[in-house]
């Protein structure tokens, strides 16, 4: 006889305390890294100076933006999220899986705290991809080395978790949320696995001086084998709450369990064999590889393409059942006043026009126009800083009351839907005026500078101060948000918010055992790998010039 699935409606209270650990950190991250942002545009502008007692450069903030927004903020928050995800839906963690996700968000912590002191003490202004050879302390490298360790535990935890749940439950279907998770955290160990070896093998050694030289291209390409499937990293969570969360809080159901998994099956396949389109403008690379992965970056859109789809139906399905005619009537049914929706939904609409800049990007002979200028920035404001940010601050709306036994009053939900309004205004005016600069040639990661009164470079002003004035409204919009977790966390008023988990829609047919056959997608994951690297890192090693020495030019 068929084990009866346990159903489990709460996060254990133990599991709460791990994942609001991840939670504060996450959120302190958002406000320090979201006022670096608007020194950022407002130096940028040429219209403002750092106050001269400040003794901190253009570089260094933009160091200070890229690590706490794009690495800290969103790895704290979604393995927080996952943990809270598997705990919910798989039940509680054991002591021994909950002892080591402690030990890895601090071991996260620490090394964040390590990098952050040796940014701000201006000995790694080298940005958040790090490149070679600009060169940063070794104790900025350790540190981000101590990042990742941390993270490998927390995945660890809830790897561990998904088998002793199938073991539990021989023959069933896994728990979407668990599914999912699972998968993400494959992802993320495969895909850092190469950001541990450049740190480990070429970085790390060379900053402490134990190598001389090091391979500019080696590095770079390794980064880019990470930093690709990294944005998938950022977006699948968000795309739990898409498929999972967000059909619960508008009363849907799943349009389709199989075509869920599905879509995290072939982000699996396809994050990796494509970093080289980051790359598509570097001298050292065979054009052939450089087209290879340019194709395999068009597989990669099709699962979001699944989703946009799968979406549309969500939408369309409870529309129809309460009653909306046409084919854009569900619009009108959907719960505007309802924070929890309207901000992941403002993420949905944003991830369009993000989609098909991405599109742009990765299409060989229009990357030559786009690499290198703001465009490639607005790009990624529309995906990470929009479609998947807002998403998450539509999760912590109910996560963390959840959490801390309180509640979302109507008067917190209306300041979020202030927060997704502020967001899609101030990031519709900056990230539309970086897409055209970007177009006219405007450099990305350049402070202010008139080029010698350059007329194209005049041509790039009016945006630029455009973008300091969506920048402005963004951090308004992360003082409020600041302000509500803080409320969620400790003052809202005491009682339950339910942590929504959509049903699949009843008479959906079984979902096929082969979705949660990673032995198998195990070994196509590895072949694709080896296919598309094997060749263009043999041919960078063996042709590489000598190496370069280091340079700290701040
Ligand atoms: Fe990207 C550069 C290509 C997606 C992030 N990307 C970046 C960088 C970042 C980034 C951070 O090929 C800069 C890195 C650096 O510092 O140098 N990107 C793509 C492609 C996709 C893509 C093909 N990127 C993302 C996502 C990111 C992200 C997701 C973060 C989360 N990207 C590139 C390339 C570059 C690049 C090149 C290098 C550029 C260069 O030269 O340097 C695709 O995955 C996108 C597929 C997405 C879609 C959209 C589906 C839409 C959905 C929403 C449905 C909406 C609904 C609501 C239902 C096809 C699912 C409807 C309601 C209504 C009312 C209409």
């Amino acid at each position: 006889m068929k084990m009866q699935q346990k159903v489990i409606k709460n996060v254990d209270t133990k599991d709460a305390k791990l994942v609001m650990a991840h939670i504060y950190v996450a959120f302190f991250a958002l406000l320090l890294g979201g006022l670096a942002g608007l020194l950022q545009v407002l130096v940028r502008s040429g219209e403002f100076t750092i106050p001269g007692g400040i003794k901190i450069g253009y570089y260094q903030v933009l160091t200070v933006h890229g690590i706490l927004l794009g690495l800290i903020l969103t790895t704290f928050f979604i393995l927080g999220f996952q943990i809270a995800a598997v705990s919910r839906t798989a039940g509680p963690l054991t002591n021994l899986q909950r002892k080591l996700g402690w030990i890895g968000f601090w071991t996260m912590t620490i090394g964040t705290a390590m990098a952050a002191v040796m940014v701000l003490l201006n000995k790694a202004t080298v940005l958040y991809t790090f490149y070679a050879p600009l060169k940063a302390h070794w104790i900025f490298y350790l540190g981000l080395t101590l990042v990742v360790v941390g993270s490998w535990l927390l995945c660890g935890t809830q790897i561990m978790k998904y088998y002793q749940w199938k073991k539990e439950n021989p023959g069933q279907t896994t728990p979407l949320l668990t599914f999912m998770a699972f998968v993400n955290s494959i992802l993320w160990i495969t895909c850092s696995l190469g950001v541990a070896v450049e740190v480990l093998f070429q970085l790390l050694p060379w900053s402490l001086g134990l190598i001389a030289r090091i391979d500019v291209l080696l590095t770079r390409t390794l980064f880019w084998y990470f930093g690709h499937a990294l944005v998938y990293f950022w977006l699948l969570p968000a795309y739990m709450a898409w498929y999972v969360i967000v059909p619960k809080i508008i009363g849907a159901k799943i349009f389709s369990d199989s075509l869920a998994r599905l879509s995290f099956i072939l982000f699996l396949l396809f994050s990796f064999p494509v970093g080289l389109h980051h790359q598509l403008t570097e001298p050292g690379i065979d054009g052939f590889w450089k087209f290879i992965q340019v194709t395999l970056t068009f597989f990669v859109i099709i699962p979001s393409l699944m989703t946009a789809f799968s979406l549309f139906a969500t939408f369309e399905l409870r529309g129809r059942e309460l009653g909306s005619k046409g084919i854009l009537g569900w619009f009108k049914k959907l719960p505007w006043g309802d924070s929890r929706f309207l901000l992941p939904f403002i993420g949905m609409v944003a991830f369009i026009p993000g989609g098909a800049g991405g599109i742009v990007n990765a299409s060989y002979q229009m990357n030559q126009l786009v690499h290198n200028t703001i465009w490639v920035t607005g790009h990624f404001h529309l995906t990470v800083a929009t479609a998947v940010v807002l998403t998450f601050f539509g999760v912590a709306f109910w996560l963390i009351p959840h959490l801390t036994g309180r509640v979302l009053t109507p008067a917190l939900n209306k300041l979020g839907i202030y927060v997704g309004v502020l967001w899609a205004i101030g990031m519709g005016i900056m990230s539309l005026s970086m897409h055209l600069a970007g177009l006219l040639g405007a450099p990305r990661r350049s402070d202010y500078s008139e080029y010698g009164g350059a007329t194209q470079a005049m041509d790039w002003i009016p945006y630029s101060i455009a973008q300091a004035v969506g920048g402005t409204i963004l951090f308004v919009a992360i003082i409020i948000i600041t302000y509500m977790v803080v409320q969620l966390a400790f003052f809202a008023p005491k009682g339950h918010e339910e942590f929504p988990v959509a049903e699949v829609a009843p008479g959906a047919q079984k979902t096929p055992a082969i979705l949660e056959n990673f032995k198998l997608w195990g070994v196509i994951v590895v072949a694709l790998i080896i296919f598309a690297y094997t060749i263009p890192i043999i041919e960078i090693v063996t042709n590489s010039p000598l190496g370069s020495t280091g340079f700290t030019p701040w």
